[in-house]
């Protein structure tokens, strides 16, 4: 087979290099706390962005030529996507791919046909998967870009939607059994509204349960072992988006009895774009065991949308970092919901997006890795939180043993409280610094 690609195979060349098509500080067999790089960071590539997306925006058609020497919207396209996908994958080290249904067939008017495309590619993938060892992170249904979808999916005011939802998810889930994958996400882009006006939101969120209820059942009896992943995000293409953040997302699991099953799936750009930071996503998903996956971009503090940047911001994939060390890691993986600038259209561009973002978490691995061993964060905050552990009265709030007229007692003795110990913010934000560039 031909390549298409005029790019040689990615090397670890360290941070005095100067070629942008080779890795500064992403070096797989790079031992870190125990782990391989490589197995700290299962990255993945996301089909829809880098071998599907041109570069097309609401005022402008695509710049990026992704026809890969054959016709678009024809089985010939699919196939040569697959050649170039795993061609890349390969190149940079990637063992890791994340697909919609609808990334990697053309959609026909009939979903038997549809459902036969899909057949036919997956074959032919899972050849290529078998030839190069490279493996499924997640599948997922495009539940959104069919007109179909335009009041949702799950949270459609039709039932035929909704049934077509629900074929479209069995066969995504087939497909993901098929070839190995580790998780499966929901991510409801328009299960959402614009108005209350014309919206039964308990309606539109009992029938989103029952569409994943029915998921486990099914994917469950296929022999899915996996996780089940929500991908919270709050708002865009929706006004509000029943997933606002981890925080919502696990609420709904919990009331509709579906959290055994499902973990989160955290995007760094949705967690912004709701307010919060990444690391507050992934902290709220770990303390409650539902740290799953990661979607691994970055948006623009300054644009109120999904941006999907390649990450470049070292602070936050430091934080990032942390979070997942500190919760013994993913069950999922990272997968770069990512794409080039549209400015940014030749094939070298693309190679060049990966190496970015690889390169970022792998130095957010190495400067997280040397915080903890560090251990003056650590430290710190156990410190903050000793009262409860050394004064008696501390010790009966944790253990249950006390009551509010106790503590009001006890504050009438005291008259008045000291003030808490500092939070020192400013001295750990430059303990952060010298650990990044000491
Ligand atoms: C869109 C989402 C989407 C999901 C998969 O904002 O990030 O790409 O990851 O449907
Ligand atoms: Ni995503
Ligand atoms: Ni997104």
């Amino acid at each position: 087979m031909s390549e298409i690609f005029n790019v040689g195979k990615i090397k670890y060349e360290g941070p005095k290099s100067k070629n942008p098509l080779a890795f500064k500080y992403y070096d797989a067999d790079r031992v870190i706390m125990g782990k391989k790089m490589k197995e700290h960071l299962p990255f993945a590539m996301a089909w829809w962005h880098n071998l599907c997306a041109e570069g097309t925006d609401m005022f402008g058609r695509g710049v990026a030529d992704k026809s890969f020497g054959a016709e678009r919207g024809t089985m010939e396209h699919a196939k040569a996507k697959v050649d170039v996908g795993f061609e890349f994958m390969q190149k940079l080290g990637i063992e890791y791919f994340c697909f919609h249904d609808v990334d990697i067939v053309p959609e026909a008017d009939d979903i038997k046909e549809t459902n036969r495309r899909l057949d036919e590619i997956t074959d032919y993938i899972l050849e290529k998967m078998n030839e190069t060892g490279i493996k499924c992170l997640w599948g997922t249904a495009n539940m959104f870009s069919n007109p179909r979808f335009c009041n949702g999916a799950g949270s459609s005011n039709s039932a035929e939607v909704f049934a077509f939802a629900a074929a479209q998810v069995k066969k995504a889930l087939d497909l993901t059994v098929k070839l190995g994958g580790r998780g499966y996400v929901f991510w409801g882009g328009r299960e959402g509204y614009e108005t209350l006006l014309n919206t039964d939101v308990k309606f539109e969120q009992d029938n989103i349960a029952r569409l994943m209820k029915m998921a486990v059942e099914y994917g469950r009896a296929i022999g899915f072992t996996g996780d089940f992943y929500i991908e919270p995000k709050p708002k865009e293409p929706m006004k509000h988006q029943y997933d606002f953040d981890a925080a919502t997302a696990i609420g709904f699991l919990k009331a509709h009895g579906l959290d055994k099953d499902f973990k989160m799936n955290i995007e760094a750009n949705h967690a912004t774009l709701a307010g919060h930071t990444f690391e507050h996503d992934l902290r709220i998903s770990a303390i409650n065991g539902m740290l799953g996956s990661i979607d691994a971009n970055q948006g623009d503090y300054l644009l109120g949308w999904d941006t999907d940047e390649f990450p470049f911001d070292v602070y936050t994939a430091t934080m990032c970092m942390l979070e997942v060390l500190n919760a013994g890691g993913l069950t999922g993986g990272f997968n770069f919901d990512a794409k080039n600038r549209r400015s940014s259209y030749t094939y070298e561009d693309m190679f060049i997006g990966f190496i970015l973002g690889m390169d970022t978490f792998a130095l957010g691995l190495i400067k997280a890795a040397e915080l903890i061993e560090d251990g003056r964060l650590d430290e710190f905050k156990k410190e903050r939180y000793s009262s409860y552990y050394n004064t008696e009265i501390g010790q009966k709030i944790l253990s249950d043993s006390t009551s509010l007229e106790e503590l009001a007692a006890y504050a009438e003795k005291l008259g008045n409280a000291k003030l808490p110990g500092s939070g020192r913010q400013e001295m750990l934000e430059s303990i952060i610094n010298s650990v990044l560039f000491g």
